[in-house]
């Protein structure tokens, strides 16, 4: 029987793109539930601290039918705006719950121009995103980068957070992201990872990204 992967997360939008990502390497991901009372996030600088932590509070949550060679994953994003100096970048989940995706697009209201290309230039960002797997007591970091612009107007339907507002940059044949302005093999058509399904976000996503380099550095399933 495969390993089970169980992932750290209270957001099922995040748990819904890991398991798109996971069983096509051959994973079974399970949602690891802790009453949110019981955990805490620590206000750090990187996201890399973030995602320690929350492996050490899941070790001491781990579920009964925990089996020996599953593993623990947890991940942890944020949306960095360029002309906004990397904000909300660690500050995502707090900016997301006061000031929301409307917040955002009025903090950049001044960066629309005529132009398509030097507006998704002046308005550029980037989601990251740090995943880490608990394996065997070794911890095991991935990380993964979506750069992209922000919309001058939200576009939703599915996804989740900052999904509505960001636009991924296109990318080549071999899926590596392109700058502002260029055409690629791959692409979102203008619209927001909140205008696509999970299977079309996942090629672009930093979360798939940092899936992909963690996974890379294991033996496969
Ligand atoms: P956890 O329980 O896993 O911590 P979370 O929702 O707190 O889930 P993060 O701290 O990783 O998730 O994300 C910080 C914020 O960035 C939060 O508001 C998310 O909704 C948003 N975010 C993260 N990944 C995103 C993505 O792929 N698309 C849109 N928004 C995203």
């Amino acid at each position: 029987m495969s390993p089970t992967i169980w992932f750290l997360t209270g957001n099922a939008g995040k748990l819904a793109e890991a398991d798109n990502h996971l069983t096509k390497l051959g994973y079974s991901v399970r949602q690891l539930i802790v009453d949110e009372e019981q955990l805490f996030e620590p206000q750090a600088t990187s996201l890399e601290v973030v995602a320690e932590s929350k492996i050490n509070q899941a070790l001491s949550h781990l579920p009964n039918e925990f089996k020996e060679g599953d593993m623990i994953l947890v991940e942890d994003a944020g949306l960095f705006v360029s002309a906004l100096d990397g904000f909300p970048g660690v500050y995502s989940s707090y900016v997301h719950s006061t000031i929301g995706n409307l917040g955002i697009i009025r903090l950049l209201n001044h960066l629309e121009t005529e132009d398509p290309v030097s507006s998704a230039s002046l308005r550029s960002a980037q989601f990251r995103a740090v995943a880490a797997l608990w394996r065997n007591d070794q911890i095991i970091i991935g990380e993964g980068v979506c750069p992209g612009h922000i919309a001058t107007e939200t576009m939703d339907g599915n996804g989740f957070g900052f999904d509505p507002i960001f636009i991924p940059y296109d990318l080549d044949a071999n899926f590596q992201p392109l700058s502002a302005g260029n055409y690629g093999e791959h692409s979102t058509h203008g619209k927001t990872f909140g205008a696509v399904d999970l299977e079309v976000k996942n090629k672009f996503s930093h979360r798939s990204r940092a899936l992909q380099n963690l996974f890379s550095q294991l033996p496969s399933a």
